[in-house]
């Protein structure tokens, strides 16, 4: 009996034995897996600022996709830019495009106008609101000025390469306060360089249905209020009639003139171009264009 009770007390012992290292392991297991779960969490959120990182790349990479869509365009744009000289490759374009004319140092904007007369015409002058002042020196004529939205005029010195390179068809659209529109028409039309003081070198032949009141400037220098070339020795026709232009002695047209409104005019001060049938020199015209294109020989 007393062999028995002491056996049990042993395996009562060895149980409780068994029980406190079992409660240690378990303790152990979960130290582990308070660890194990600190560790995951610690990942999710590595994982989540990669997620992040990962969308901020790919946001970078489609910005700069576009930069490089946009630098595309520009090229492309340069490239077309650069292959034209006139208007003429725009074909009927009524718009503003950029072009690169020989001997002048940087590509420009250019009005073109292939609705009134043709295809391809590259517009040199424009008045229709009298918005600009055309009562400009020397400096303002060469480089040109105004608003190719409005009025303007291109420059001497790019209009002496542009005509330079090869024959140019001069095209003058004039239109009167009754909206009636006639034009002229040179078929030779080329100006000399600063040093020929942009001279109206050549017209060739007249045409269209005004009369001719520009032929008497062919040969002429340019002038302005400050460089008198006209042939005028009394008086400087660019004061006098308040513009700059071929004038001779002063001649019969004056379309860079001041821009005037019929209710308000002062003779020989306008936008003029002498037509004996239809409107003389004291009457200034509500809208005028001058173009040119290459002359196909
Ligand atoms: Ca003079």
């Amino acid at each position: 009996m007393n062999v028995t009770l002491r056996q049990q007390n042993d395996r009562i012992a060895e149980f409780e034995s068994q029980v406190k290292a079992n409660k240690q392991h378990l303790r152990e297991n979960h130290e582990l897996i308070t660890k194990l779960n600190i560790s995951v969490t610690a990942s999710g959120e590595h994982m989540s600022t990669m997620s992040n990182k990962i969308i901020e790349l790919q946001s970078q990479l489609n910005s700069d996709a576009a930069s490089i869509e946009q630098l595309n365009t520009v090229i492309a744009a340069y490239t077309n830019c650069c292959q034209a000289s006139s208007c003429e490759p725009f074909g009927s374009s009524l718009n503003v495009h950029v072009i690169k004319v020989p001997g002048v140092g940087e590509p420009f904007r250019v009005l073109c106008n292939g609705q009134l007369a043709g295809p391809g015409w590259t517009v040199i002058q424009r008045r229709i609101n009298g918005s600009v002042d055309f009562y400009r020196n020397w400096s303002d004529y060469k480089t040109g000025f105004g608003d190719l939205a409005g009025e303007f005029f291109i420059g001497l010195e790019k209009l002496h390469h542009m005509a330079k390179a090869e024959p140019q068809v001069l095209y003058i659209q004039l239109e009167d306060f009754d909206g009636l529109l006639r034009y002229a028409t040179y078929d030779d039309f080329k100006v000399g360089s600063e040093q020929e003081s942009y001279a109206l070198q050549s017209l060739g032949n007249f045409g269209g249905d005004i009369d001719d009141a520009l032929s008497l400037n062919e040969g002429q220098k340019f002038s302005t209020y400050d460089r008198d070339n006209d042939n005028d020795e009394a008086l400087s026709c660019a004061e006098s009639f308040r513009g700059g232009w071929w004038y001779n002695a002063c001649g019969l047209s004056n379309l860079n003139g001041p821009y005037q409104n019929p209710d308000d005019y002062t003779s020989n001060q306008g936008i003029l171009w002498v037509d004996t049938d239809w409107h003389d020199n004291d009457y200034s015209f509500k809208s005028v264009q001058i173009m040119i294109k290459a002359k196909k020989l």
